[in-house]
């Protein structure tokens, strides 16, 4: 019996301790989010250390994070920081039952490490974005030394059992601390709700003036009406998000300000939102492609964007594009978390709809797409021209800069490939026999979809009917009666663009310059 009640009694006590490093933990991030509410969001260690791994991860990792989790890839992460942290805390716990202060350091290096985190942030441009992590370590450190000690101390008049800890000292200090923590945890998760305020007003205070172009109506035929095929104009809610912002930056529009500047620029820049809102608008409809879209992904969205044109802003500037002569051949925007991409300026002042978009379908733009102002150029895929929360473009040579995923990396000139994809049927449907609507998009902005060939099996490509062209910028939907015999057939579509190349049945991943290859999708005919 005695032997049993002493292993219990040392089985509990390492329990304790591990309990003691999670409460440890809990407290450090408990106090370092609330510290950072006041330094500033993006400085605690959550966002910071995500932010970091976002920053290191390589290209196929990120590749297949994307693919896996999607556009909960974030929460994902965020995930598994804190489940690494939590291990970390039980075993920090146990180290410091066996070396009270090597438990304490332990935390302390974890506070160093959130903090070379915070300060390496693109966005970061103060010593002070340290201090979150700094003040959650000294927190934790400080718990789990209290906590440990609990775990040592014999009372005087108890018993030696052999395993002897002060059990209620313990339970009370361990709920103490975990009290405490929830409560700082709470606070900051509510401060970090009400975050923004300003932002949001200057959103709700837009009104969008008139565009003096408005956008060629939208032929009658662009749309098709096939159940299962995505619309032509992707709602807002719907239109996919690609970034690396853990938290979605809030500008207040009546303090934003673009800076113009660079190479070549006779007259630099700075504009506010109302010097945008009161220049000439455009409304263009116009197609966004992300280059981590795989074959037949759904990283792709149509919208229509109300924006100052940007070849003209240049002009004003001084700015001549490389074939008259400039000197600046790669313009590169960043933005207020510090994202940088490179754009040929050849492709901004060749005539085409390139744009700093104010507005999506009708609205300003949302917080996740950029607001209070974007670049969008119609034919380059998001990531080498599509810069939200922009605030700031310097004109310079491909060959002086690297921008974000270049130097991850990727291509530094992307322009969209000509793609295609079944919408429907889906993938493992189970159609009936007879005639089977078969339908889809395909996009090659800036050239245009000029034919859209369906295959069944191996047999031979049939024209897909095309919908309506609107424009080049836009893709365009198809659609194919398929005279469905039972039995699981695979169905491949592939496109043909106005330069008249047809799409590469080669299949290549995203990296470096966009996904290539034919969309597939398997049915079984009943
Ligand atoms: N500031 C910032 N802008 C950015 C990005 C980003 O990570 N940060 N991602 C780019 C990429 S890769 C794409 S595909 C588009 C996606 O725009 P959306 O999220 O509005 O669809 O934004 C681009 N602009
Ligand atoms: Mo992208």
């Amino acid at each position: 019996m005695r032997g049993v009640t002493i292993d219990g009694a040392v089985l509990a006590r390492r329990a304790a301790a591990g309990l003691s490093g999670l409460i440890a933990g809990g407290a450090a991030l408990a106090v370092a989010e609330l510290a950072a509410v006041a330094v500033r969001p993006e400085a605690g260690p959550l966002v910071a250390v995500g932010g970091s791994a976002i920053d290191r991860t390589p290209g196929p990792v990120k590749d297949w994070a994307i693919r896996t989790f999607g556009e909960a890839d974030k929460l994902v992460l965020q995930l598994g920081i804190l489940v690494v942290l939590a291990l970390f805390a039980v075993a920090l716990g146990l180290l410091a039952l066996r070396h009270r202060r090597a438990g304490a350091a332990g935390v302390l290096l974890f506070g160093l490490v959130g903090a070379a985190a915070a300060l390496s942030r693109p966005d970061s441009s103060s010593w002070t974005d340290a201090l979150p992590s700094l003040a959650g370590a000294l927190a934790g450190a400080l718990v789990l030394h209290l906590l440990a000690g609990r775990l040592h101390t014999v009372r005087a008049n108890a018993p030696d059992t052999g395993a002897g800890w002060d059990r209620r000292g313990f339970l009370v200090a361990a709920s103490a601390a975990a009290l405490a923590s929830a409560g700082a945890g709470a606070l900051a998760r509510a401060a970090a709700g009400s975050r923004g305020g300003d932002a949001v007003a200057s959103r709700d205070a837009v009104t969008l003036p008139r565009p003096a172009s408005r956008a060629t109506p939208v032929p009658s035929g662009a749309a098709l009406r096939v159940p299962g095929l995505q619309p032509f104009v992707t709602p807002t809610e719907d239109f996919y998000r690609v970034d690396t912002a853990l938290v979605v930056p809030k500008v207040d529009a009546s303090t934003w300000r673009l800076r113009i500047h660079g190479r070549g620029v006779r007259t630099p820049l700075s504009l506010t939102f109302q010097d945008l809102l009161r220049r000439e608008l455009v409304e263009r409809d116009i197609t966004l492609t992300c280059v981590s879209n795989e074959v037949g992904g759904p990283y792709v969205g149509n919208a229509r964007w109300i924006g100052v044109p940007l070849a003209g802003l240049l002009r004003e500037a001084g700015v001549r594009p490389p074939s008259r002569g400039g000197r600046a051949d790669q313009l590169v925007s960043r933005s207020v978390d510090g994202m940088t991409i490179g754009t040929p300026v050849e492709d901004v002042m060749d005539g085409r709809d390139a744009l700093l978009a104010v507005g999506m379908n009708g609205r300003p733009l949302p917080f996740d797409h950029g607001f209070p102002v974007r670049m969008v150029v119609p034919g380059l895929y998001g990531y080498v021209s599509a810069c939200k929360w922009i605030e700031d473009i310097e004109l310079t040579a491909f060959d002086a800069y690297d921008a974000y995923w270049v130097k991850r990396d990727w291509a530094r000139e992307a322009p969209v490939k000509t793609q295609s994809r079944i919408d429907t049927p889906k993938p493992f449907a189970r159609p009936g026999a007879g005639t089977v609507m078969v339908a889809g998009v395909a996009w090659a902005q800036h050239r245009g979809v000029d034919t859209v060939e369906v295959r069944v099996d191996d047999g031979p490509w049939h024209r897909a009917d095309l919908a309506a062209e609107h424009t080049t910028d836009t893709w365009r939907q198809w659609s194919w009666p398929w005279k469905a015999a039972p039995g699981s057939h695979t169905l491949t579509v592939r496109a043909t663009d106005r330069t008249g190349r047809t799409q590469t049945g080669k299949r290549t991943r995203p990296s470096p310059d966009g996904a290539s290859g034919w969309h597939s999708v398997v049915v079984t005919v009943e």
